[in-house]
């Protein structure tokens, strides 16, 4: 049932009104961008009735509050997913139908808000439109950056980083809430005061700079229950006056210096992805929004509670990787410094309040900060972190006595370095990963040494996706299909309801009706990429699909490696049938990772060679497409007929594009890694293609240094052609050195890499079998649409709806809260 409160009416005189007096405009000379503004005002009017009234209630209930401490939160678009969350999406169109407004339109009018680089960011972002959605009370506190994610042109081939200014005609769902501002202090020195009259030391951080954290607040609108949480992103600004009041009166040098650090801190989000780059400024940013959302979050509870010993009974911090991790020392500084505790109330509290979760095994994604830069810039945080190391190593060593081996891989401080994911284990309640298969890989492998010492805060929470987003927002053609066959719309609350469809497996003309839909998606992506791209593709062919972030790991080499395969064998063949295929990426690359970029730049080198290339017939197309980001994932997703999922095993955590591939009837082209192994015990590995080394396989081939891949490229002449191919001018226009890194990359140990660290020549074989297997499929249609219908009806457990309960039933432990609207006769909802 759609939202009874919903008056068309008024919500067409309030666009009305919003044009008049924000433009002085009528609708029809505003422009796109206006409308967007207008509607997106009158939007937020509804919303922030059920913003008061949800927060009215938490003051009334006073559950306990998980604070989703985060570097990222990748949100995409608001205007459509808010419409969606607030059962108002159709009743809106038609209101602007009438005014002759067109919604799609005015939604493509809204950046996206992309403050996240890829899985990570955008998990943070499903979780909290699932917190929300099942009625938990939930903030999430990160950076307002003011560039977020670069946009990302393709010119010549190669990718170029533009600026995102995603600000810059404002954002209208925010608000910005002076009256919350923090104080976060850097550097400077620490004076010990030792008070004789009550034998206590104090410790007093002197000659630093600060700055004031100002945070603005987003609506975070829970699916058709009237909840709306807060996404606390927090900005920077300097604190002159309080510095040229104080003790460095007229200071004018400290006072720029103070302007440059709150302009710098919230600048532009780091654009790594599963990597560490280990600069200064990025500690800033960490400290900045963990620091200011601790003050508030401890100042919250302090409102209406007189015992902070009982904090963990009401707050939960969740640390999104190790980026927040200096949460825990943090925590511990304001208890003890500002709330004069002793050190053991204070390590109890902490303790039972934070928790971590891992996202990778990757050994270059470990934050490790050098001592001197740490200790330089939070000086009172690290001598913190100095007693915690040397109270836990003392703890090692009872436990280990005379093992020193023990101490050196497990204490927090060690060679010269600050081990964040240590301080986060030891300093929580509960350490997690993000898939079966990686949390045992983090288990025996990684974090083996904290398993054995304390193996009760290790636990698996599998990620999960929002299907607010990702069907019904994004493919609203097989939304109403998936609601008329089970009779319901629950599904949107309850995916284990998709189960319902499986018996449509057996129904020929719901096969039909499936696949009908998958080809209006596919022609409707079509139209982006020649819209887009200048590239025109037949949806008739087969979409297959690797949309991600590039990364070595994630193997995007091995997929175009194949299609020069593919080339080179419709070339030599070109009598021998083969089922027309397009081949479609989108990746941007870090900006300083060379290799990534120059594998994006033979991605578009392979594609102008074959698309352009008459005389296969359009048998074989690729595609790279421009600025992947969530707004055209969407539309991506929906139409893609084979979800590549081909990461190196054991190396991918989870994925969770894998899951949204799923959700829209892409069965998985993949390796046993990740939720791809949970993916396949749901939908049945007949309906998947499964290939490659196993992650045990992997860990033991890396524990032995290697594999050689020489041997492969000896005696395998399709591989030893593809891999000549990278230097022999094919798709270099001649030129012999273009991709020379690429070929020895896989062929050559180069400053202390394997040769083919990803094993990409040691999987070819076995992908290339499988892709066959793909195309054999594919062919018989009915059997496919079978496959494609079973893996929608498969995916119930991928839902964030499910991992959020099991986050909250085994580590949050949350009150679920019920919020009754305001009826208010001014407002339309
Ligand atoms: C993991 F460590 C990181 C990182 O820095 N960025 C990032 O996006 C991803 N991740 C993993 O690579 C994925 O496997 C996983 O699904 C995702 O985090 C969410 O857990």
């Amino acid at each position: 049932m759609y939202n009874p409160r919903f008056d068309k009416k008024t919500f067409k005189k309030e666009v009305k009104n919003n044009v008049k007096s924000l433009y002085r405009k009528t609708v029809e000379e505003a422009t796109p961008q206006q409308l967007f503004q207008a509607v997106s005002f009158a939007v937020k009017e509804a919303i922030i009735d059920d913003w008061i009234a949800t927060q009215n209630q938490y003051k009334k209930d006073d559950p306990k509050i998980v604070y989703y401490m985060s570097m990222e939160f990748l949100m995409g678009r608001a205007l459509g997913n808010n419409l969606i969350n607030m059962t108002a999406y159709k009743e809106v169109q038609e209101a602007l139908d009438e005014m002759g407004i067109d919604l799609n339109a005015i939604e493509d009018e809204e950046p996206d808000a992309a403050l996240g680089n890829g899985g990570l960011g955008r998990l943070a972002a499903c979780f909290l439109d699932s917190l929300a959605s099942l009625g938990y009370a939930a903030y999430g506190c990160g950076i307002r950056y003011k560039y977020g994610m670069f946009k990302q042109k393709i010119e010549d081939g190669y990718q170029v980083e533009t600026p995102d200014n995603w600000l810059k005609d404002g954002n209208p769902f925010e608000l910005r809430r002076e009256e919350y501002a923090k104080e976060v202090r850097f550097g400077g020195n620490i004076r010990v005061e030792y008070d004789v009259t009550t034998g206590k030391t104090h410790f007093v951080q002197e000659n630093y700079e600060s700055v004031m954290a100002i945070p603005y607040d987003m609506p975070i609108v829970g699916y058709g229950n009237h909840v709306v949480n807060t996404l606390r992103i927090w900005d920077a600004k300097a604190i002159v006056d309080f510095q040229l009041e104080s003790f460095d009166r007229g200071d004018y040098h400290k006072a720029v210096e103070q302007e440059n650090l709150a302009k710098t801190i919230v600048e532009v989000l780091y654009p790594n992805d599963n990597h560490y780059a280990g600069k200064e400024l990025r500690l800033k940013q960490q400290y900045f929004f963990v620091s200011a959302s601790i003050q508030a979050a401890v100042a919250k509870y302090k409102k209406t509670h007189s015992d902070l010993h009982k904090l963990p009974e009401k707050v939960t911090f969740q640390m999104n990787d190790t980026h927040p991790t200096v949460a825990v020392a943090e925590l511990m500084r304001i208890l003890l410094d500002e709330e004069n505790m002793e050190w053991d109330e204070a390590w109890e509290i902490t303790t039972k309040t934070c928790a971590y979760t891992n996202h990778t095994i990757m050994s270059e994604a470990l934050e490790k900060w050098p001592i001197d830069l740490f200790s330089r810039l939070l000086p009172r945080v690290y001598q913190i972190i100095q007693e915690i190391d040397r109270r836990f190593v003392i703890k090692i060593r009872e436990m280990y006595p005379g093992n020193e081996e023990k101490v050196r891989k497990m204490a927090i401080l060690y060679n010269n370095q600050v081990r964040m994911a240590h301080l986060a284990i030891v300093g929580g309640f509960s350490v997690n990963g993000v898939a079966r298969l990686h949390t045992e890989i983090l288990k025996q492998q990684e974090l083996r040494d904290f398993y054995e010492m304390m193996p009760s805060k290790f636990n698996n929470k599998t990620n999960g996706i929002t299907q607010r987003r990702f069907l019904k927002h994004g493919n609203p053609l097989l939304a109403d299909w998936v609601t008329e066959k089970l009779g319901t719309e629950d599904w949107v609350t309850n995916l284990s309801l998709m189960e319902g469809l499986k018996p449509l497996a057996e129904d020929t003309k719901a096969l039909a009706e499936f696949m009908d839909i998958k080809y209006k998606n596919k022609e409707r992506l079509a139209k982006y990429i020649l819209e887009h791209n200048g590239v025109s593709v037949d949806p008739r062919s087969i979409f297959d699909v690797q949309v991600k972030r590039l990364h070595e790991y994630k193997r995007q080499l091995l997929n175009i490696l194949h299609v020069m395969y593919l080339y080179n064998q419709i070339k030599e063949h070109p009598e021998m049938s083969f089922y027309p295929r397009t081949f479609i990426f989108g990746a941007k690359a870090s900006a300083g990772y060379i290799r990534a970029k120059e594998i994006i730049k033979l991605i578009n080198s392979v594609a102008d060679v074959v698309n352009n290339d008459r005389s296969i017939n359009g048998k074989l197309k690729v595609v790279f497409i421009e600025d992947y980001r969530v707004s055209n994932a969407e539309i991506i997703f929906a139409a893609a007929d084979v979800s590549e999922q081909i990461s190196t095993a054991s190396k991918e955590a989870s994925g969770t594009g894998n899951m949204k591939f799923m959700l829209n009837g892409a069965p998985t082209l993949g390796t046993m890694d990740g939720a791809n192994v949970e993916i396949v015990e749901e939908v049945g590995i007949e309906n998947a293609f499964i290939f490659g080394l196993s992650s045990d396989e992997v860990i033991n081939y890396e524990n032995n240094g290697g594999y050689n891949p020489v041997e492969i490229y000896n005696n395998d002449p399709d591989i030893h052609r593809v891999v000549d191919q990278l230097i022999d001018g094919t798709y270099s226009n001649g030129d012999t050195e273009m991709y020379r890194d690429l070929y020895n990359s896989l062929l050559k140990a180069q400053g202390g890499a394997r040769a083919d660290m990803y094993f990409i020549l040691k999987d070819f074989r076995a992908y290339a079998d499988a892709q066959k297997r793909v195309e054999e499929a594919y062919k018989d249609t009915e059997g496919w649409a079978k496959k494609a219908l079973l893996n929608t009806a498969c995916c119930g457990k991928f839902t964030s709806d499910r991992t959020i309960q099991e986050y909250v039933d085994d580590i949050w432990h949350l009150d679920k809260v019920k919020v009754e609207p305001i009826i208010d006769q001014t407002s339309q909802y």
